[in-house]
């Protein structure tokens, strides 16, 4: 009797924990899965615009090539810490939440990075304002005491608060109709390894950089968000070591994810070799970390070599246990996606009818 009121209990317990799992968990678990299958594509702004069109309902190059979303959809918050309609790459946030909700309730994965203006160098109104570029945006490298400024004690410290605040009202609002918070993979101060944003390595200390993750994480985890996959991107680099990797790695408690960003700037070979060396590291990484690898940002601009997805992408990432991978925006003078009528199209396809690699039909519940 004793024995089988433990073994209710205890079956009521577990119950409870299912139940209790956090959205982020259940993601995590999500993903975990879906990896055995394959991985998944991604790509930044793809229901806003593309080579030849922008806002129109239901469109996306992906789709209009493949006839398939991409598994992945990444979005950008950067200009909410202003109060701006728009994100800096003229999204309005309006119709970003919108998406946001449709590809979730689609059965797709959300992601979300920010690119926050120079909180020392920006003024008021930011590029509305008339500053151009690189002045005032998170580009701009001119003041190597940022981040030390929006921490405790700083002369930034409350006008940081206050953006975060933003960002966080905002995170808020991405719920389902019947008020679920949307999963997302969030995706802060990424590229940090590398020295051309005002968080990147040269701006800031390793301590000041970890005080910043932390900063925002524990508002986010206070305002209650347990919807938030959080994950860690530095740069692609050929001295991406585990100890390399290590240094300003937020910890284990705090990351759900770990990435890289890797775009192809010079020769493939050079792209295949270094991608090749950082996934090796990375995915090993995940495993002894108990963490999700992902290619969290690559492509090759304007997709120069058309072969590209099939000649040199997936080459490498069938080695490898990843999540996913995800190619930057289709902005019409730089674009990482296909596009109808591109000479990649075709290559694309082939990839697309790859059986390791995912789109939206394919990870759906
Ligand atoms: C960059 C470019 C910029 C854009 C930014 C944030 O890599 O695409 O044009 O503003 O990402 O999306």
């Amino acid at each position: 009797m004793i024995l089988a009121g433990l073994a209710v209990v205890a079956c009521t317990t577990a119950k409870k924990a299912e139940v209790e799992k956090t959205i982020a968990q259940q993601l995590f678990e999500r993903l975990d899965t879906l990896r055995q299958k394959g991985y998944m594509f991604g790509h930044q702004d793809d229901p806003f615009y593309g080579l030849t069109w922008d806002y129109q309902p239901d469109s996306s190059d992906v789709k209009n090539v493949c006839g398939d979303w991409p598994a992945v959809m990444g979005f950008e918050l950067g200009g909410i810490e202003m109060g701006d309609e728009k994100n800096l790459d003229s999204v309005p946030f309006t119709k970003m939440r919108e998406e946001i909700v449709k590809h979730h309730e689609r059965g797709g994965i959300v992601t979300i990075s920010w690119h926050p203006r120079n909180p020392v160098t920006t003024v008021e109104g930011g590029g509305n304002a008339g500053q151009r570029f690189p002045e005032g945006t998170a580009w701009d490298v001119s003041d190597t005491t940022v981040v030390k400024n929006v921490l405790p004690g700083g002369s930034q410290y409350d006008k940081f608060q206050t953006w975060m605040q933003r960002v966080s009202e905002f995170l808020a609002t991405l719920k389902t109709g019947d008020g679920q918070p949307v999963p997302i993979i969030f995706r802060p101060w990424h590229e940090n390894t590398g020295s051309w944003f005002w968080w990147g390595e040269k701006l800031c200390t390793a301590d000041e950089y970890k005080a910043l993750w932390n900063m925002l994480q524990d508002k986010l985890d206070a305002d209650g968000f347990t919807n938030l996959l959080w994950a860690y991107s530095p740069g692609m680099a050929a001295n991406l070591t585990t100890e390399k990797y290590l240094e300003r790695y937020p910890g284990d408690d705090r990351i759900g994810l770990v990435g890289i960003d890797g775009y192809q700037w010079g020769s493939k070979e050079d792209f295949v070799s270094q991608l090749d060396a950082n996934l090796t590291m990375l995915t090993q990484f995940a495993k002894e970390h108990g963490k999700i690898a992902a290619l969290t940002e690559c492509g090759l601009k304007n997709l120069s070599d058309p072969t590209w997805w099939t000649s040199t992408l997936t080459p490498v990432l069938d080695m490898y246990p990843i999540s996913y991978f995800l190619v930057w925006r289709n902005y019409k003078e730089e674009w990482f996606g296909p596009a109808p009528s591109q000479p990649d199209a075709p290559y694309f396809k082939e990839m697309f009818a790859k059986e390791n690699t995912l789109f939206l039909e394919e990870i759906k519940d």
